[in-house]
Protein backbone atom coordinates (compact mmCIF):
# COMPACT_ATOMS: atom_id res chain seq x y z
CA UNK A 1 0.00 0.00 0.00
CA UNK A 2 1.77 3.28 -1.22
CA UNK A 3 2.61 5.50 2.01
CA UNK A 4 0.79 8.48 2.56
CA UNK A 5 3.81 10.90 1.62
CA UNK A 6 4.52 8.82 -1.94
CA UNK A 7 0.77 8.70 -2.89
CA UNK A 8 -0.67 12.33 -4.71
CA UNK A 9 -3.66 13.15 -2.20
CA UNK A 10 -6.89 14.29 -3.26
CA UNK A 11 -8.25 17.15 -1.82
CA UNK A 12 -10.77 14.68 0.13
CA UNK A 13 -8.23 12.79 1.36
CA UNK A 14 -5.88 15.88 2.75
CA UNK A 15 -9.22 16.81 4.62
CA UNK A 16 -10.19 13.68 5.91
CA UNK A 17 -6.65 13.12 7.26
CA UNK A 18 -6.92 16.14 9.18
CA UNK A 19 -9.88 15.83 10.17
CA UNK A 20 -9.31 12.27 11.90
CA UNK A 21 -5.70 13.04 13.08
CA UNK A 22 -5.78 16.94 13.82
CA UNK A 23 -6.71 18.84 16.48
CA UNK A 24 -9.98 20.67 15.84
CA UNK A 25 -8.82 24.23 16.57
CA UNK A 26 -9.33 25.77 12.91
CA UNK A 27 -12.25 25.72 10.33
CA UNK A 28 -10.56 26.07 7.05
CA UNK A 29 -12.08 26.69 3.41
CA UNK A 30 -12.39 23.40 1.67
CA UNK A 31 -9.49 24.49 -0.65
CA UNK A 32 -5.95 22.00 -0.68
CA UNK A 33 -3.21 23.86 -1.34
CA UNK A 34 0.09 22.37 -2.68
CA UNK A 35 2.28 24.85 -4.07
CA UNK A 36 2.52 28.73 -3.92
CA UNK A 37 4.59 31.07 -5.92
CA UNK A 38 4.19 34.83 -5.61
CA UNK A 39 0.98 36.19 -5.39
CA UNK A 40 -0.40 32.25 -6.36
CA UNK A 41 -1.03 29.30 -4.91
CA UNK A 42 -2.37 26.21 -6.29
CA UNK A 43 -4.69 23.44 -5.00
CA UNK A 44 -3.96 19.61 -5.35
CA UNK A 45 -5.68 19.51 -8.39
CA UNK A 46 -3.90 22.03 -10.20
CA UNK A 47 -6.33 25.04 -9.56
CA UNK A 48 -4.99 28.56 -9.35
CA UNK A 49 -5.50 30.98 -6.51
CA UNK A 50 -4.94 34.22 -6.14
CA UNK A 51 -3.90 34.28 -2.53
CA UNK A 52 -5.95 37.96 -0.99
CA UNK A 53 -4.50 36.36 2.80
CA UNK A 54 -1.11 35.93 2.66
CA UNK A 55 -1.08 33.49 5.59
CA UNK A 56 -2.01 36.82 7.33
CA UNK A 57 0.69 38.80 6.00
CA UNK A 58 3.47 36.72 7.09
CA UNK A 59 4.32 36.87 2.83
CA UNK A 60 3.87 39.94 2.42
CA UNK A 61 7.34 39.29 -0.14
CA UNK A 62 5.23 36.66 -1.84
CA UNK A 63 5.01 32.78 -1.86
CA UNK A 64 8.33 31.09 -1.91
CA UNK A 65 10.22 34.63 -2.82
CA UNK A 66 13.19 32.81 -4.75
CA UNK A 67 16.29 34.73 -2.51
CA UNK A 68 14.40 34.03 0.88
CA UNK A 69 14.47 30.28 -0.57
CA UNK A 70 17.95 30.65 -1.07
CA UNK A 71 18.73 31.94 1.98
CA UNK A 72 16.75 29.09 4.09
CA UNK A 73 18.11 26.32 1.68
CA UNK A 74 22.12 27.62 1.87
CA UNK A 75 22.14 28.16 6.09
CA UNK A 76 20.22 24.99 6.32
CA UNK A 77 23.29 22.96 5.15
CA UNK A 78 25.69 24.80 7.18
CA UNK A 79 24.05 25.40 10.63
CA UNK A 80 20.44 25.46 11.91
CA UNK A 81 20.69 26.06 15.63
CA UNK A 82 23.32 26.11 18.19
CA UNK A 83 21.26 27.18 21.00
CA UNK A 84 22.04 30.15 23.02
CA UNK A 85 24.56 28.37 25.10
CA UNK A 86 27.32 29.45 22.47
CA UNK A 87 28.00 32.43 20.25
CA UNK A 88 27.56 31.78 16.44
CA UNK A 89 28.81 34.01 13.24
CA UNK A 90 25.26 34.95 12.51
CA UNK A 91 23.42 36.29 15.49
CA UNK A 92 25.46 39.34 15.77
CA UNK A 93 25.54 40.86 12.26
CA UNK A 94 21.62 39.81 11.96
CA UNK A 95 21.29 41.87 15.23
CA UNK A 96 23.26 44.80 14.19
CA UNK A 97 21.54 44.72 10.63
CA UNK A 98 18.00 44.83 12.40
CA UNK A 99 18.66 47.22 14.94
CA UNK A 100 19.91 49.48 12.12
CA UNK A 101 16.93 49.05 9.89
CA UNK A 102 14.73 50.00 12.27
CA UNK A 103 16.58 52.38 14.63
CA UNK A 104 17.07 50.89 17.84
CA UNK A 105 19.68 50.29 20.05
CA UNK A 106 18.49 46.00 20.48
CA UNK A 107 16.66 43.74 19.51
CA UNK A 108 15.65 40.67 21.55
CA UNK A 109 15.14 37.29 19.14
CA UNK A 110 12.06 34.98 19.72
CA UNK A 111 9.92 32.87 17.13
CA UNK A 112 6.48 33.47 17.05
CA UNK A 113 4.21 36.79 17.41
CA UNK A 114 2.76 35.90 20.57
CA UNK A 115 5.90 35.03 21.70
CA UNK A 116 7.10 38.26 21.02
CA UNK A 117 4.49 40.07 22.56
CA UNK A 118 4.52 38.23 26.09
CA UNK A 119 8.37 39.21 25.81
CA UNK A 120 7.59 43.03 25.72
CA UNK A 121 4.79 42.92 28.47
CA UNK A 122 8.06 40.87 30.35
CA UNK A 123 10.29 44.04 29.63
CA UNK A 124 7.89 46.37 30.26
CA UNK A 125 6.81 45.12 33.25
CA UNK A 126 10.81 44.74 34.26
CA UNK A 127 10.88 48.31 33.17
CA UNK A 128 8.20 49.47 34.98
CA UNK A 129 9.82 48.45 38.55
CA UNK A 130 13.42 49.08 37.97
CA UNK A 131 13.16 51.93 36.59
CA UNK A 132 9.70 53.69 36.89
CA UNK A 133 9.38 51.84 40.74
CA UNK A 134 6.12 50.53 40.40
CA UNK A 135 5.52 48.53 43.67
CA UNK A 136 6.32 45.10 43.00
CA UNK A 137 3.81 42.77 41.15
CA UNK A 138 2.09 45.86 40.80
CA UNK A 139 2.40 46.69 37.17
CA UNK A 140 -0.88 47.18 34.98
CA UNK A 141 -0.47 46.84 30.66
CA UNK A 142 -3.40 48.61 29.09
CA UNK A 143 -4.63 46.60 25.99
CA UNK A 144 -7.21 48.09 23.50
CA UNK A 145 -10.65 46.33 23.04
CA UNK A 146 -11.06 43.77 20.33
CA UNK A 147 -7.20 43.26 20.44
CA UNK A 148 -5.30 40.61 18.56
CA UNK A 149 -2.09 39.85 20.01
CA UNK A 150 -1.88 35.92 20.45
CA UNK A 151 -2.90 32.65 21.93
CA UNK A 152 -1.16 32.27 25.14
CA UNK A 153 -2.85 32.17 28.40
CA UNK A 154 -1.19 35.78 29.11
CA UNK A 155 -2.53 37.43 26.03
CA UNK A 156 -5.68 35.76 25.90
CA UNK A 157 -6.05 37.51 29.21
CA UNK A 158 -6.14 40.69 27.54
CA UNK A 159 -8.50 39.77 25.46
CA UNK A 160 -12.20 40.46 25.18
CA UNK A 161 -13.23 37.90 22.53
CA UNK A 162 -15.30 35.12 24.13
CA UNK A 163 -13.91 32.17 22.00
CA UNK A 164 -10.57 33.30 23.14
CA UNK A 165 -10.85 33.35 26.20
CA UNK A 166 -13.91 30.50 27.50
CA UNK A 167 -12.74 28.07 29.90
CA UNK A 168 -9.19 28.96 29.45
CA UNK A 169 -9.22 30.90 32.96
CA UNK A 170 -7.99 31.50 35.43
CA UNK A 171 -5.82 34.54 33.70
CA UNK A 172 -3.31 37.06 33.96
CA UNK A 173 -3.65 39.68 36.73
CA UNK A 174 -2.43 43.47 35.75
CA UNK A 175 -4.05 44.05 32.39
CA UNK A 176 -6.50 46.52 31.54
CA UNK A 177 -8.69 47.40 28.14
CA UNK A 178 -9.17 50.49 26.99
CA UNK A 179 -11.43 51.42 23.96
CA UNK A 180 -9.53 51.86 20.56
CA UNK A 181 -9.15 55.09 18.57
CA UNK A 182 -10.32 56.90 22.24
CA UNK A 183 -7.74 59.47 23.81
CA UNK A 184 -9.60 60.76 26.37
CA UNK A 185 -10.36 57.10 27.46
CA UNK A 186 -6.72 56.33 27.66
CA UNK A 187 -5.93 59.94 29.22
CA UNK A 188 -8.36 58.89 31.85
CA UNK A 189 -6.36 55.60 32.88
CA UNK A 190 -3.16 56.73 32.50
CA UNK A 191 -4.13 58.85 35.44
CA UNK A 192 -2.71 55.37 37.39
CA UNK A 193 0.35 55.41 38.63
CA UNK A 194 1.11 52.02 38.42
CA UNK A 195 0.38 51.62 34.44
CA UNK A 196 3.85 50.20 32.92
CA UNK A 197 2.93 50.60 29.10
CA UNK A 198 0.30 50.59 26.37
CA UNK A 199 0.07 47.82 24.45
CA UNK A 200 -1.57 48.48 20.62
CA UNK A 201 -1.70 47.31 17.15
CA UNK A 202 -1.46 50.31 15.09
CA UNK A 203 -4.02 49.02 12.76
CA UNK A 204 -6.74 46.29 14.51
CA UNK A 205 -6.05 43.04 12.07
CA UNK A 206 -8.35 40.43 13.55
CA UNK A 207 -10.42 43.20 14.70
CA UNK A 208 -11.34 43.05 10.87
CA UNK A 209 -8.30 45.46 9.34
CA UNK A 210 -9.76 49.22 11.82
CA UNK A 211 -7.83 51.72 11.09
CA UNK A 212 -7.94 54.45 13.78
CA UNK A 213 -7.81 58.44 13.06
CA UNK A 214 -5.00 60.27 11.63
CA UNK A 215 -3.07 61.31 14.58
CA UNK A 216 -4.73 58.86 17.46
CA UNK A 217 -1.53 57.11 17.61
CA UNK A 218 0.44 60.26 18.12
CA UNK A 219 -1.61 61.13 20.72
CA UNK A 220 -1.74 58.28 22.62
CA UNK A 221 2.10 58.24 22.56
CA UNK A 222 2.55 61.79 23.51
CA UNK A 223 -0.23 60.48 26.41
CA UNK A 224 2.86 57.86 27.47
CA UNK A 225 5.30 59.74 27.16
CA UNK A 226 3.74 62.52 29.65
CA UNK A 227 2.91 59.87 32.44
CA UNK A 228 6.41 57.78 31.65
CA UNK A 229 4.53 54.81 30.35
CA UNK A 230 5.80 52.73 27.79
CA UNK A 231 3.97 52.72 24.24
CA UNK A 232 4.80 49.27 22.32
CA UNK A 233 3.28 48.73 19.02
CA UNK A 234 2.31 45.59 17.90
CA UNK A 235 3.20 45.51 14.18
CA UNK A 236 3.50 41.56 13.54
CA UNK A 237 0.34 42.01 11.37
CA UNK A 238 -0.04 45.73 10.37
CA UNK A 239 4.24 46.65 9.98
CA UNK A 240 6.96 45.20 6.99
CA UNK A 241 4.94 47.43 4.12
CA UNK A 242 1.54 45.80 5.11
CA UNK A 243 -0.13 49.46 5.47
CA UNK A 244 1.91 51.26 2.87
CA UNK A 245 4.59 52.43 5.00
CA UNK A 246 7.51 50.23 6.85
CA UNK A 247 5.73 50.30 10.05
CA UNK A 248 1.94 51.38 10.38
CA UNK A 249 3.21 54.13 13.33
CA UNK A 250 4.86 55.64 10.59
CA UNK A 251 1.54 57.50 9.23
CA UNK A 252 1.37 58.76 12.41
CA UNK A 253 5.40 59.27 12.61
CA UNK A 254 5.21 57.58 15.92
CA UNK A 255 8.74 55.53 16.83
CA UNK A 256 7.36 52.92 19.27
CA UNK A 257 9.45 52.42 22.68
CA UNK A 258 8.66 49.11 22.09
CA UNK A 259 8.02 47.60 18.41
CA UNK A 260 7.08 43.34 18.06
CA UNK A 261 7.42 42.55 14.53
CA UNK A 262 6.65 38.71 13.27
CA UNK A 263 4.98 37.14 10.67
CA UNK A 264 6.66 38.81 7.38
CA UNK A 265 9.74 39.22 9.34
CA UNK A 266 10.77 35.56 7.15
CA UNK A 267 8.46 36.08 4.25
CA UNK A 268 6.15 33.17 5.61
CA UNK A 269 9.17 30.40 5.28
CA UNK A 270 10.21 30.02 8.74
CA UNK A 271 8.40 31.75 12.38
CA UNK A 272 10.73 34.23 13.23
CA UNK A 273 9.69 37.07 15.59
CA UNK A 274 11.78 40.15 17.09
CA UNK A 275 11.40 42.36 20.30
CA UNK A 276 13.26 46.02 19.22
CA UNK A 277 13.89 48.39 22.41
CA UNK A 278 16.72 50.93 23.17
CA UNK A 279 19.27 50.18 25.85
CA UNK A 280 17.15 51.66 29.09
CA UNK A 281 14.37 49.29 28.37
CA UNK A 282 16.23 46.41 26.36
CA UNK A 283 18.99 45.82 29.54
CA UNK A 284 16.21 45.65 32.23
CA UNK A 285 16.42 41.81 31.40
CA UNK A 286 19.79 40.03 32.37
CA UNK A 287 21.17 37.22 31.46
CA UNK A 288 18.89 33.89 31.78
CA UNK A 289 16.23 35.71 32.64
CA UNK A 290 14.15 35.58 29.17
CA UNK A 291 15.03 33.34 26.63
CA UNK A 292 13.84 30.79 23.84
CA UNK A 293 15.06 27.20 22.17
CA UNK A 294 14.98 28.17 18.49
CA UNK A 295 14.99 32.37 19.38
CA UNK A 296 17.44 33.86 17.18
CA UNK A 297 19.10 30.97 15.56
CA UNK A 298 21.38 31.01 12.57
CA UNK A 299 18.27 30.03 9.79
CA UNK A 300 16.05 32.34 11.23
CA UNK A 301 18.66 35.28 11.08
CA UNK A 302 19.52 34.55 7.55
CA UNK A 303 16.11 34.42 6.35
CA UNK A 304 15.01 37.63 8.19
CA UNK A 305 18.05 39.59 6.86
CA UNK A 306 16.89 38.53 3.24
CA UNK A 307 13.51 39.20 4.24
CA UNK A 308 13.85 42.75 5.21
CA UNK A 309 16.17 43.53 2.56
CA UNK A 310 14.02 41.93 -0.22
CA UNK A 311 11.38 44.57 1.41
CA UNK A 312 12.94 47.33 0.48
CA UNK A 313 14.98 46.32 -2.66
CA UNK A 314 11.29 45.63 -4.48
CA UNK A 315 9.71 48.93 -2.57
CA UNK A 316 7.12 46.81 -1.39
CA UNK A 317 5.80 49.08 1.37
CA UNK A 318 5.56 51.58 -1.94
CA UNK A 319 3.37 49.46 -3.72
CA UNK A 320 1.43 48.54 -0.82
CA UNK A 321 0.62 52.49 -0.42
CA UNK A 322 -0.09 52.66 -4.20
CA UNK A 323 -2.13 49.91 -5.45
CA UNK A 324 -3.62 49.52 -1.59
CA UNK A 325 -4.84 53.54 -2.59
CA UNK A 326 -6.70 51.49 -6.23
CA UNK A 327 -7.94 48.92 -4.14
CA UNK A 328 -9.54 50.60 -1.59
CA UNK A 329 -11.20 52.54 -4.26
CA UNK A 330 -12.47 49.95 -6.26
CA UNK A 331 -14.04 48.48 -3.14
CA UNK A 332 -15.93 51.41 -2.63
CA UNK A 333 -17.20 51.41 -5.80
CA UNK A 334 -17.95 48.31 -5.62
CA UNK A 335 -20.07 48.66 -2.32
CA UNK A 336 -21.53 51.90 -3.63
CA UNK A 337 -22.95 49.55 -6.27
CA UNK A 338 -24.55 46.81 -3.38
CA UNK A 339 -24.91 48.76 -0.62
CA UNK A 340 -27.62 46.15 0.55
CA UNK A 341 -24.59 43.96 0.62
CA UNK A 342 -21.58 45.38 1.33
CA UNK A 343 -22.27 47.70 4.59
CA UNK A 344 -18.55 49.21 5.14
CA UNK A 345 -15.37 49.14 3.19
CA UNK A 346 -11.79 49.88 4.56
CA UNK A 347 -8.38 49.79 4.67
CA UNK A 348 -4.67 51.60 4.26
CA UNK A 349 -2.45 50.23 2.17
CA UNK A 350 -2.81 46.71 0.66
CA UNK A 351 -4.64 46.28 4.05
CA UNK A 352 -8.35 46.16 3.21
CA UNK A 353 -12.09 44.44 4.44
CA UNK A 354 -14.71 44.32 3.36
CA UNK A 355 -18.47 44.05 6.25
CA UNK A 356 -21.14 42.03 4.24
CA UNK A 357 -24.62 42.21 5.72
CA UNK A 358 -26.17 38.82 6.07
CA UNK A 359 -28.46 38.24 2.92
CA UNK A 360 -30.89 35.30 2.02
CA UNK A 361 -28.92 33.51 4.71
CA UNK A 362 -25.65 34.13 2.88
CA UNK A 363 -22.92 35.19 5.06
CA UNK A 364 -18.69 36.40 4.56
CA UNK A 365 -18.10 32.55 4.40
CA UNK A 366 -20.36 32.18 1.39
CA UNK A 367 -18.49 34.84 -0.25
CA UNK A 368 -15.61 33.60 0.52
CA UNK A 369 -16.62 30.01 -0.75
CA UNK A 370 -17.40 31.35 -4.00
CA UNK A 371 -14.08 33.67 -4.13
CA UNK A 372 -12.24 30.73 -4.17
CA UNK A 373 -14.52 28.73 -6.94
CA UNK A 374 -13.36 32.32 -9.03
CA UNK A 375 -9.78 31.61 -7.96
CA UNK A 376 -9.68 34.29 -4.98
CA UNK A 377 -8.57 33.24 -1.56
CA UNK A 378 -9.82 35.30 1.08
CA UNK A 379 -10.75 34.05 4.82
CA UNK A 380 -13.87 36.09 6.89
CA UNK A 381 -13.26 37.20 10.39
CA UNK A 382 -15.74 37.59 13.32
CA UNK A 383 -18.36 35.97 10.53
CA UNK A 384 -19.43 39.50 8.75
CA UNK A 385 -15.90 40.88 7.46
CA UNK A 386 -13.66 39.88 4.51
CA UNK A 387 -10.10 41.16 4.64
CA UNK A 388 -8.36 41.35 1.57
CA UNK A 389 -4.78 41.82 2.28
CA UNK A 390 -2.56 39.95 -1.10
CA UNK A 391 0.94 39.79 -0.60
CA UNK A 392 2.59 43.13 -1.30
CA UNK A 393 4.53 41.98 -4.21
CA UNK A 394 1.07 42.12 -6.80
CA UNK A 395 0.73 44.17 -9.67
CA UNK A 396 -1.45 46.66 -10.73
CA UNK A 397 -2.76 44.37 -13.80
CA UNK A 398 -3.11 41.06 -11.26
CA UNK A 399 -4.87 43.55 -8.88
CA UNK A 400 -7.38 44.46 -11.39
CA UNK A 401 -8.24 40.53 -12.18
CA UNK A 402 -8.60 40.29 -8.49
CA UNK A 403 -11.37 43.40 -8.47
CA UNK A 404 -13.20 42.05 -11.16
CA UNK A 405 -13.20 38.54 -9.41
CA UNK A 406 -14.60 40.29 -6.74
CA UNK A 407 -16.94 42.36 -7.97
CA UNK A 408 -18.56 38.89 -10.24
CA UNK A 409 -19.16 37.39 -7.18
CA UNK A 410 -20.81 40.59 -4.91
CA UNK A 411 -23.00 40.95 -8.08
CA UNK A 412 -23.61 37.09 -7.98
CA UNK A 413 -25.05 37.44 -4.38
C1 LIG B 1 -4.36 32.31 14.45
C2 LIG B 1 -5.03 37.52 12.39
C3 LIG B 1 -5.60 36.01 14.18
C4 LIG B 1 -1.39 39.09 15.15
C5 LIG B 1 -0.98 40.23 15.90
C6 LIG B 1 0.27 38.86 17.38
C7 LIG B 1 -0.10 37.72 16.68
C8 LIG B 1 -0.94 37.81 15.54
C9 LIG B 1 -1.44 41.61 15.51
C10 LIG B 1 0.43 36.39 17.18
C11 LIG B 1 -1.32 36.58 14.82
C12 LIG B 1 -2.58 35.30 13.33
C13 LIG B 1 -2.70 34.12 14.26
C14 LIG B 1 -3.52 33.14 13.52
C15 LIG B 1 -4.40 33.90 12.55
C16 LIG B 1 -3.89 35.32 12.57
C17 LIG B 1 -4.85 36.25 13.14
F1 LIG B 1 -5.17 38.51 13.23
F2 LIG B 1 -3.92 37.70 11.68
F3 LIG B 1 -6.07 37.34 11.63
F4 LIG B 1 -5.66 34.91 14.72
F5 LIG B 1 -6.30 36.94 14.71
N1 LIG B 1 -0.17 40.08 17.00
N2 LIG B 1 -2.27 36.56 14.00
O1 LIG B 1 -2.22 39.24 14.07
O2 LIG B 1 1.36 35.88 16.25
O3 LIG B 1 1.82 33.82 17.57
O4 LIG B 1 0.39 33.69 15.55
O5 LIG B 1 2.84 34.17 15.31
O6 LIG B 1 -4.00 32.20 15.64
O7 LIG B 1 -5.38 31.80 14.00
P1 LIG B 1 1.61 34.30 16.17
Amino acid sequence: MATMNSKKLSSQEAIDLEEKYGAHNYHPLPVVLERGEGVYVWDVDGKKYFDFLAAYSAVNQGHCHPKIIDSLTEQAKKLTLTSRAFYNDTLGEYEKFITSYFGFDKVLPMNTGAEGVETAIKLARKWAYEKKGVAENEAVIIVCKNNFHGRTISIVSASNDPDARKNFGPFTPGIIAVEYNNVEALAELLKNKNIAAFLVEPVQGEAGVVVPDEGYLKKCYELCKKNDVLFIADEIQSGLGRTGKLLACDHDGVKPDVLILGKALAGGVYPVSAVLANDEIMLCIKPGQHGSTYGGNPLACRVAITALTVLKEEKLSENSERLGKILLDELKGIQASYPELIKTVRGKGLFCAMVIAERNGKNAWDVCVELSKQGLLAKPTHGDIIRFAPPLVITESQLMECVDIIRKVIKGF
